[in-house]
């Protein structure tokens, strides 16, 4: 086998952010930057000489570019076995499962999650550890720091993969096992959950529709929901992937899942709407009616859980990201059971998971998984609530409205400004910060700041620290504003406001959230001053 060594000039820009390496298209064609990076995560790991690495992605365009350039890295290297999904794909969860099913090294996950796909638009690279889930900050740091002193990497010759093939091969002296990238996935799904119950549930009429938005969970759900479940087939939105997602955003929200929005709130909706993003590991929920915000889907998922076979044991923990509301911490105090609060992104879901400290977990953004795989994912959540349904027999309206009168409801809101100057977005949050500790006992119309803080996590496992991970502010009554600058954008900067009041009272439940945190939005904006350091009126999505 040829070995090719060639050399590159490092590239200043390769660090990790949120969720792996995220740029535009343009960024990884030129020449050597894709294969300057898998380098890099390859010389930051020991020992995998003969083991095996999982490849995947998401569908989305130049997925099989980067998977052919991956697999010929990979045999250069020394790895034994690449398991790729066929046709180059794999849902993000899909993948986790299949390095811990596999005991695979770890694994390599193309996607951009939900942002746009296309020949100018987003692509991504993440590395996975053994455990499934995304590399941790100590190796995301020594990927980025090799990045930067790079000179050369390593590539053997051999033709491209027949990736649509499935079947077992060499080549470059590697073993290539081409996989189809449900049938696990799918099997894992019946052993957590009460498939007969479900299906009896759509057998007696309950409706189900899912936007696979053109993204990758299009197979999922047509094997899971249509073929093992029953749901109707004309009810599945979307279920062929393309490469630039049919020119939308695979974003699970109401802004980019507008068409089943208007869908599950017309007169003849059906009971039960759920939709994914682009790699599979988000949720959008909402039932006949009532769209649940993804805080609420955690806490009600978290209290509802032991009805699912996979959860009939209870649960150890709950964790959740710090900006995402603190319904699911009423759940945990009355399950009498841990409750963690980590920086935002997967990543730090892993060692709690791994030590048996937490079952569930979940991020506001519409991301919400357990300890069954160590990513998020969004078809175990649409089927955690079918079974939860299945059992319980209610709508998804009383559940909700039932879970409210119980714990109380957290009015939660997350407003975007999206691709605003990058120096604006440092300065202004700077600004916050350097208010924070005259922040105390202002008033802001009915509000007083009682706390302000910027967020360090400490991680009980493994004792790291992780500092800079979002500026709080707390108010007398409980409510909280939140302020951090997204990790995974391409273009610009975006800024991120998390905003919740927690209202224990049943008669205040049925306001418009919008306008139930009116005084949390008028404390943004004169805490951050949005409008006149970012020129912008209006945030350009509301979640
Ligand atoms: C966003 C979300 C975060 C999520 C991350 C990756 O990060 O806020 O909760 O973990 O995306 O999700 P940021 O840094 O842009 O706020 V995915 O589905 O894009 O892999
Ligand atoms: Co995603």
């Amino acid at each position: 086998m040829m070995i090719r060594t060639v050399s590159v000039s490092p590239f200043p820009d390769q660090k990790p952010g949120t969720s792996g390496l995220r740029k535009k298209v343009p960024v990884f064609q030129t020449p050597g930057y894709t294969e300057a990076f898998i380098q890099s995560v390859f010389d930051s790991l020991d020992g995998f000489e003969g083991k095996s690495l999982v490849i995947g992605g998401d569908g989305r365009f130049y997925n099989r570019e980067v998977i052919q350039i991956a697999i010929r890295m990979a045999a250069a290297n020394g790895f034994g076995r690449v398991l790729v999904g066929q046709g180059g794909i794999l849902s993000t969860p899909a993948a986790s499962h299949l390095i811990r099913k596999r005991e695979a090294f770890g694994g390599l996950i193309l996607s951009a999650s939900h942002n746009p796909g296309g020949p100018t638009e987003d692509f991504g690279i993440k590395y996975n550890i053994s455990n499934g889930g995304p590399a941790p900050e100590k190796i995301t740091d020594a990927i980025f720091a090799r990045s930067l002193s790079i000179d050369h990497y390593k590539v053997a010759d051999f033709g491209d993969v027949d990736l649509d093939k499935i079947g077992t091969f060499e080549a470059g002296g590697m073993t290539i096992e081409v996989v189809d990238p449900v049938t696990d996935y799918a099997d894992l799904m019946e052993t957590l959950f009460d498939f007969a119950a479900i299906r009896k549930l759509v057998d007696d009429g309950f409706k189900v529709a899912f936007d696979a938005m053109h993204a990758v969970t299009g197979p999922y759900a047509s094997e899971i929901l249509v073929r093992r479940l029953g749901v109707d087939a004309a009810l599945v939105f979307n279920a062929t992937p393309l490469e630039d997602f049919g020119g939308h955003h695979p974003d699970p929200n109401l802004v980019h899942a507008k068409a089943l929005y208007d869908l599950m709130m017309a007169p003849e909706a059906p009971d039960f709407g759920a939709a994914s993003d682009g790699d599979g590991d988000r949720n959008l929920i909402i039932g006949r009616g009532v769209f649940v915000t993804p805080s609420d889907s955690l806490a009600m998922l978290a209290a509802n859980a032991h009805l699912a076979p996979g959860y009939k044991d209870g649960l150890k923990g709950i964790a959740r990201s710090m900006p995402t509301s603190g319904a699911a911490d009423r759940v945990a105090a009355k399950l009498g059971v841990e409750m963690h609060e980590t920086p935002t992104g997967w990543k730090f879901f892993g060692n709690l998971l791994d030590a048996g400290r937490c079952t569930i977990c979940g991020e506001e953004s519409a991301g919400t998984g357990s300890d069954h795989v160590r990513e998020k994912d969004g078809l175990w959540a649409v089927l955690l609530w079918l079974n939860i349904l299945a059992v319980r027999r209610q709508s998804a309206l009383e559940i909700v409205k039932d879970h409210w009168a119980e714990f109380g409801r957290t009015y939660y809101s997350r407003h975007d400004y999206e691709a605003i100057e990058t120096d604006s977005a440092n300065q202004l949050m700077a600004a916050i910060e350097d208010s924070l500790v005259r922040l105390p006992g202002r008033q802001i119309g009915s509000l007083t700041i009682a706390n302000a803080d910027s967020f360090t996590y400490h991680d009980p496992i493994d004792g790291s620290v992780s500092r800079n991970q979002g500026l709080r502010i707390f108010f007398e009554g409980g409510s909280r504003l939140v302020f951090r600058l997204s990790g995974t954008g391409t273009s610009g900067a975006t800024l991120r406001i998390y905003m919740e009041r927690y209202e224990p009272d049943p008669a205040q439940h049925d306001q418009d959230t919008q306008a139930a945190l009116q005084p949390l939005i008028e404390a943004a904006e004169a805490i951050a001053e949005i409008s006149s350091r970012t020129g912008r009126d209006a945030p350009t999505v509301i979640t």
